[in-house]
């Protein structure tokens, strides 16, 4: 159910380029490492590229109006705020890891080519109410709220996100899970056609995460539908990404398509691409080192490599989710 209020064919205004962009661009195509940036991008993505690289906002390409956007910016939950500053949005939607359009991290414009409407989500598995809902209707029967929080990834970078969304616990009381339930597998789209990434078949696509069903319902873990008080771009995982803040970034798939319940720990992408480096669990921790590098420290987007700040145990959520885990082995449940 996409309305579109503009025809795919028509410029909107707001892409209109003033004329001091269009010089500051042509100064940027004079410099060679501008020429080389261009060498690589396919020619409409040039205007976006370069609004990104001058720090300019930029509509999604596509130029369809999201159905949701009167949704948005929605109120602050002011329960959930970070004592740091917040991650520049354009450093956050040029800065990205999404698999499907690239392993490397300047994949936004490759990302606007998934169309995000039509789009449903399927509840299945172990649940009394298997069902598949319309996102837009999702949208529409949940309370939309924004809560700012941190993201680390395994890589030692991290950000300072406001999401906007819901909590992950909606869709566990949707679903009506059966008692012998306990863990909750989240899938990605598969599409190879328009995620090239996935046309690497010795990667096992498409992209699986998982929690525990007491994770799930952890009052922490979201559900991102939006972002810096918009619907989410695609290169952040429109339209549904999950956002679990105590845990590296990896564990909060993107574009997600279906919540399957299941009674066994799901295989993961990761614990399948690398079992040995990237494991279930996942918690943050900086005493636990990665096998090949130490998470000791971690740099914000934004900062110099001289610029690392000390990471911090469950990335800062100690209090909220550490007796999760008060039973377990602690090497276990930090990689
Ligand atoms: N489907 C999918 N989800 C994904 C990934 C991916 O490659 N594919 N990368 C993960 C990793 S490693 C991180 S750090 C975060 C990055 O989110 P961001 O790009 O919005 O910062 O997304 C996670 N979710
Ligand atoms: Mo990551």
């Amino acid at each position: 159910m996409l309305i579109k209020t503009t025809p795919r064919w028509a410029i909107p205004e707001r892409d209109a380029t003033p004329e001091a962009i269009f010089r500051q661009r042509r100064a940027l195509l004079k410099s060679a490492g501008a020429a080389a940036a261009v060498a690589m991008v396919p020619g409409a993505a040039h205007a976006n590229i370069f609004d990104r690289l001058l720090g300019k906002d930029t509509p999604t390409p596509d130029n369809e109006v999201d159905p949701s956007a009167d949704l948005y910016p929605a109120p602050r939950n002011e329960a959930y705020q970070v004592l740091r500053p917040m991650t520049d949005e354009n450093l956050a939607t040029t800065y990205n890891n999404f698999y499907e359009f690239g392993s490397h991290k300047r994949i936004f414009d490759a990302a606007q080519a998934l169309d995000i409407r039509p789009w449903t989500v399927e509840i299945a598995g172990l649940v009394g109410k298997p069902q598949v809902i319309d996102i837009d209707d999702l949208l529409r029967s949940v309370q939309l709220e924004e809560r700012v929080y941190r993201l680390r990834c395994v890589e030692a970078w991290s950000m300072v996100v406001p999401w906007t969304g819901f909590p992950l616990s909606e869709i566990v009381r949707r679903a009506e899970p059966q008692s012998g339930a306990r863990f909750l597998k989240m899938e990605t789209f598969y599409n190879p056609e328009v995620a090239p990434g996935q046309r690497a078949s010795w990667q096992p696509w498409p992209y699986v995460e998982a929690l525990t069903l007491e994770e799930a319902t952890n009052p922490l873990a979201f559900l991102a539908t939006g972002a810096y008080g918009k619907p989410l771009e695609e290169q952040m995982g429109a339209p549904l990404r999950l956002a679990v803040p105590w845990k590296y970034g990896f564990k909060s798939g993107k574009s997600l398509v279906r919540f399957t319940f299941t009674d066994t720990m799901p295989t993961t992408f990761w614990m399948e691409v690398g079992p040995e480096e990237y494991g279930f669990w996942a918690n943050v921790n900086p005493e636990v080192p990665h096998r090949r590098w130490s998470q000791a420290t971690e740099r914000p987007l934004g900062n110099d490599d001289s610029d690392r700040i000390p990471t911090l145990l469950y990335n800062g959520y100690a209090d909220e989710v550490a007796g999760l885990y008060a039973a377990m082995d602690g090497q276990r449940i930090f990689y």
